[in-house]
């Protein structure tokens, strides 16, 4: 197996034994041939988009989901994975049926079989490092990881019966370029770019499928204590899982608490309104094997981020949508289908409450709509002075010890200095005193990582009313963290968005070669992290 697409690959080069993230070598070597089979499929449709023919949605559906399937710690199941690579296989036939020129098609297009024992050997020909050249290799992974992360975003806008035929046809288009040699570096790193574009779309479609359904985020406070009634823990990305999970277990004696990416849930309005849903438990998704052990009821994981569960509550473990473990139930459900979550219901009433692990809140749910009405008071406390600088601080978490940096510069951020946050990576610092300016709290967090989206309306909102040319000119600057492919997704959003000088960490992506980098580093002032107080001083001068 070769895989280096997260931030915790083995030894920053590639994880070739066993994943880090604890996937072994016979799914790594499915999750390549289904990317290859969707790229086919995707060669396909894009063949039969230029001739001027109708893609269908369920098409365009089973293309993001494919994706979303092989992002890291999505889905851990061997069997579900092969039945997607036949799923697709079949309808790539049918579909080619339809092509009436297949000249100059890839091979991709064509390959097809029905044995699969077969599998394992096209999969070991068509992984990552079947591109011999290190820098095409790179600018098709970035675009690849680009692409993973626009598709879970796309999937979840799916979910909610939103769709953007122009986001769809260009994840097909750019993966089948993903295989085409004739392309120059120059053309990649176009591609690149307009794979951010995309994102923003994506984001934007996303966003407006979860306010049009559940309302603008709002300011709330989060329980972050527990109940006394059995409960069951929602994790993931999913909001329309959370609202059937919410509708269904109304009544029946069982809360329903949040996990990591689904804290803000808490902030939507339209599942305010539940008295069952008791607040959030624990921390980011990494935290898992303490977490989950003392919750004492079903976990239902919508998505990412899933660590392999231990024995002693492997059972409680449920999984739907692109999320899925060997061993644990998943619960199906296409979308515009009601889910039956029943079984995870009853089985919560057969166990113990949560045993309480915190207690107080944390507050959150500052999104586009929620910073605007409070426009006037952030505008003034940068005018007075009494905002200085705001630091967005968005991406993911992780178990490296690294990323206690942090915390650490959260905590020695200047007094006069506002964090603006989205997914998972808040979890460093949103317990932290760190107090309000003027009644603005110290860290703004905007909702789950496809809330960067939010991150970026706030800027450019901001550079409207100061009046300014240029998004760098803003008093803001981001020092961002990530792990999996959503990241991705979000920095290529902000680089098409114009924005430079982001810092990520806590370490540069593997899959970056040399030169890749250098041209991130020139054209967009892309750079890694220092020690605090390096970083502070880079930040803020010596003042
Ligand atoms: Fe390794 Fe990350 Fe790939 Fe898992 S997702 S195999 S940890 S690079
Ligand atoms: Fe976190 Fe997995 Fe990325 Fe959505 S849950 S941000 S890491």
């Amino acid at each position: 197996m070769f895989c280096y697409q997260c931030q915790e690959t083995a030894g920053c080069k590639g994880c070739t034994q066993m994943g880090v993230c604890g996937k072994n070598p016979e799914v790594a070597a499915m999750q390549d041939l289904l990317v290859y089979v969707t790229k086919g499929l995707s060669a396909v449709t894009t063949r039969l988009r230029a001739e001027g023919k109708k893609v269908s949605q369920d098409v365009n559906h089973m293309a993001t989901l494919n994706l979303f399937i092989t992002i890291t710690n999505a889905n851990f199941d061997e069997e579900a994975i092969i039945k997607r690579i036949f799923a697709t296989l079949e309808k790539k036939r049918e579909l080619l049926k339809e092509v009436s020129d297949t000249s100059s098609l890839h091979e991709a297009a064509f390959w097809d079989s029905n044995d699969r024992s077969e599998f394992a050997h096209k999969a070991a020909v068509v992984g990552v490092l079947a591109t011999e050249n290190e820098d095409v290799r790179s600018l098709r992974e970035l675009v690849i990881y680009g692409l993973k992360g626009l598709s879970a975003y796309s999937k979840h806008a799916n979910a909610l019966l939103q769709d953007n035929e122009d986001v769809d046809a260009f994840l097909q288009r750019a993966l089948a370029y993903t295989l085409d040699d004739s392309l120059t570096v120059d053309e990649l790193v176009a591609l690149v770019l307009e794979t951010g574009k995309f994102g923003v779309d994506g984001m934007a479609l996303l966003d407006k499928a979860n306010t049009t359904a559940y309302g603008n985020p709002e300011i709330t406070k989060v329980n972050i204590g527990v109940g006394t009634r059995p409960g069951i823990l929602i994790s993931g990305h999913d909001l329309r899982d959370m609202e059937m999970l919410l509708k269904q277990t109304e009544g029946t004696g069982v809360d329903v608490y949040t996990h990591s990416e689904m804290l803000p849930a808490n902030y939507y309005p339209a599942f305010k309104k539940y008295s069952h849903f008791v607040g959030n438990y624990g921390n980011a998704w990494w935290k898992q094997k303490e977490e989950f052990e003392s919750f004492n009821g079903p976990i239902l994981m919508t998505t990412n981020c899933i660590v392999p569960p231990k024995d002693s509550y492997k059972d409680r473990i449920y999984t739907t949508g692109s999320a899925g473990f060997p061993g644990c139930k998943h619960i199906a459900g296409d979308i515009g289908q009601e889910k039956d979550f029943s079984e995870i219901i009853e089985h919560a009433k057969r166990c113990a409450p949560p045993t309480e692990i915190e207690t107080g809140e944390i507050i959150g749910g500052f999104a586009h709509n929620q910073v605007f009405a409070l426009a006037d008071k952030v505008v003034d406390a940068v005018k007075s002075g009494a905002i200085k600088k705001f630091i967005v601080m968005g991406g993911c978490d992780g178990r490296a010890k690294s990323r206690n940096y942090y915390t650490d510069f959260a905590k020695a951020l200047p007094k006069d200095t506002v964090i603006l946050t989205a997914g998972c990576a808040k979890f460093k610092y949103n317990k932290l005193p760190l107090g309000d300016i003027g009644g603005i709290p110290r860290v703004l967090d905007a909702g789950q990582c496809n809330d960067s989206y939010s991150l970026a309306v706030i800027a450019l909102k901001l550079k409207e009313i100061f009046g300014l040319d240029d998004i760098n000119d803003l008093p803001i600057v981001y020092n961002i963290a990530w792990y999996e492919q959503k990241a991705v997704i979000v920095l290529l959003a902000l680089l098409y968005l114009g924005v430079k000088n982001i810092h990520l960490g806590p370490t540069l992506p593997a899959f970056l070669s040399p030169n890749v980098a250098k041209v991130l580093v020139e054209n967009f002032g892309i750079a890694g992290i220092g020690t605090v107080e390096d970083d502070l001083k880079l930040f803020f001068g010596d003042d």
